[in-house]
Formats: C-alpha cells, structure tokens, sequence
C-alpha cells in the first residue's frame, strides 16, 4: 500500500506537521461547489487568513491532476472557485478513479478528512456536513460524511447540519457510528443558517482548551473515528427560521418534481436554497465558515500545547 505515492503536502503544511505546529484542513467542495464566483474565491483566501490569525497554518484541500494536494496556492483556490461545479465533486468511491485517470476533484467532507489523515492533519473547519437526507428510510440516501465520521481520526468543525437534511436521523446515525457530536457553547445541534434545531447534542464544550482535551483523550484512547463539533453561527449572522425553512420546503419538492437522486441531491439542494434566499443567506454561510475556522485554528493550537 503507497498512499503517499499520490499526495503532495504543500512545503509550508509538511514543515508544520513535522514541527508539531497547529495545522487546519479546509475542504474544497465548498468552493466549486458551495458558492458562487466569485465569492467563493474571496471566502476561501479570507479562510486561510483567518486560519493565520488564530494561530495554525492552513491546507486548503483538493485533487489536482490526480494528485491528492494538502495546502494550495491561491491561484489553485482561484481554479477551483472559476471552474465551479465543472469540476467532479469527489467522495471516497471517487478517490482510486481520479488518481488513476490524473484528473481533478472537489473534495466534500469525506475527502478532506481521509487526505488530512493521510498528510497527518487533525482538525478540519467547514461549514456543514453531509447527512441522512429526508426520506433516507425509502432512499437510502444517506451521505458519505457519516461513515468518514465513524472511521476517520479527524476533528470536523462545522455550523451543524441543514435541516435539508433529516437531523434527527442524522444523530441516530452519528451515534450508531461511535462519533460524539459536540456542541460549541451550546446543549443544541445548530442547524447552519439557524442557532437551534430542537435536538440535543451529547456534550456541551465552552472553549477550544477543553476541546483539545478531549480530542487528545479519544486519540490517546485510540478510538478510530473523528469527532464532530457543531459551533453555532455568530447570532447576528443568524437567517429567520421562517424563511430559511420555506426555501428548502420548495428545494425539496422540485428536487423530488425533476427526479434528482444520488451525488447531485445535496448540490441541487444547496444551490436552490442559496437562490431563493439570495444574497442574505450567502452571507451568513461566509461568516459561519469563518467562526468555524477561528475555533478549529484556536483548538488545533491548544491541541499543540498539551
Ligand atoms: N452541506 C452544506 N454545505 C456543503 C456540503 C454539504 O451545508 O458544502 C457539501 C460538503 O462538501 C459535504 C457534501 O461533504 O456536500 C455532502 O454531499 P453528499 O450529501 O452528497 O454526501
Ligand atoms: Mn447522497
């Protein structure tokens, strides 16, 4: 087995993890295909930066040319931001055909941890993961992410689930998988756009030194599996339920009116809410991404110090 023969870790990233500085993975699914161009370029720089300003070295992750990369440069994020969703959204059953064939891909949550664990990252900011869908009972669909989740020694931080998603389900399966799911000054799951979701998580955390602790117990422990922690949006940032709620009613009806299934589900979900609550929604996904990314640098550099 050579995984190593198909990862290229950026100098900056591998002089980190070789010190045992605080490194942050970032995915790139969020850029081709989370927002538009080109502030999905923007987001993404003004990521890193932030990343920066907390203390840890970024690695924005994608495939290029069938190279699994840790750490891009800017001209790479300003590729993937241009090329949008031309560019294949990469899951785990994606990986050995990318690499083979030398082409590109986003990596969506999945991705990002398996590479991140490859290249010796810990800690990965996002906005939302993926889930079990609504209708997963008759579907199937349930994503990706769940499984990485219960098999992957990678910390995720994100602002919760959409409720595009089934989020009690969602947890069930989260459980199931041995992952515990945090909360960031919270007892409750956020539900991205929205603080509250009406479900519980299973431990509130206030701050990113008692998240390290705990990260550094599940690793010293050896338990295989990552660990989730939901750190709801800045409350001005916060969209009314209300409208964030009717946006996905109506994505979730044309979604099952033009018989969308399979890897384009989440994608088309994404992009109708995003549409039918314009430029305010997209708003608040930017600035969650960055709470997110300022509590997963601040954890990964506690982490450091224990
Ligand atoms: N949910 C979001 N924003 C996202 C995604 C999900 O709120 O950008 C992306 C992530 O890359 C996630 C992927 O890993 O979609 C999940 O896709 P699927 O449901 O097909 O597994
Ligand atoms: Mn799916």
């Amino acid at each position: 087995m050579d995984m190593h023969k198909y990862l290229d870790i950026a100098p900056e990233v591998a002089q980190a993890i070789a010190q045992g500085r605080p490194v942050v993975a970032l995915e790139s699914t969020i850029i081709s295909h989370g927002m538009p161009y080109p502030q999905n370029v923007e987001t993404a720089l003004n990521v890193e930066r932030i990343v920066r300003e907390n203390g840890a070295v970024p690695a924005t992750i994608a495939i290029i040319g069938g190279r699994l990369k840790a750490g891009l440069s800017p001209e790479q994020i300003e590729y993937f931001g241009k090329k949008g969703q031309a560019i294949t959204k990469a899951s785990r059953r994606d990986l050995a055909v990318l690499c083979a064939r030398g082409m590109d891909g986003a990596t969506t949550v999945t991705t990002t941890m398996i590479i991140a664990h490859m290249a010796g990252i810990r800690f990965f900011a996002t906005g939302g993961i993926g889930g079990v869908h609504r209708g997963a009972e008759t579907t199937m669909d349930i994503s990706a992410d769940l499984e990485e989740l219960g098999q992957t020694p990678v910390m995720v931080v994100c602002a919760g689930a959409k409720s595009i998603l089934d989020l009690g389900l969602t947890l069930e399966y989260l459980e199931t998988k041995g992952v515990p799911v945090i909360g960031y000054g919270t007892d409750e799951l956020p539900a991205f756009y929205t603080r509250r979701s009406g479900f519980g998580v299973d431990y509130r955390v206030d701050s990113p030194e008692e998240l390290a602790r705990i990260f550094k117990a599940h690793n010293d422990l050896g338990l295989k599996g990552g660990m989730l922690v939901t750190d709801p949006i800045p409350e001005e940032y916060a969209m009314p339920k209300e409208v964030i709620d009717q946006a996905i009613d109506q994505a979730l009806a044309e979604c099952k009116a033009q018989a969308i299934h399979g890897k384009q589900t989440t994608p088309f979900l994404l992009a109708r809410v995003a549409e039918l609550t314009g430029g305010d929604s997209l708003a608040s996904n930017i600035r969650l991404v960055y709470n997110n990314a300022t509590l997963a640098a601040k954890t990964a550099a506690a982490y450091c110090q224990e």
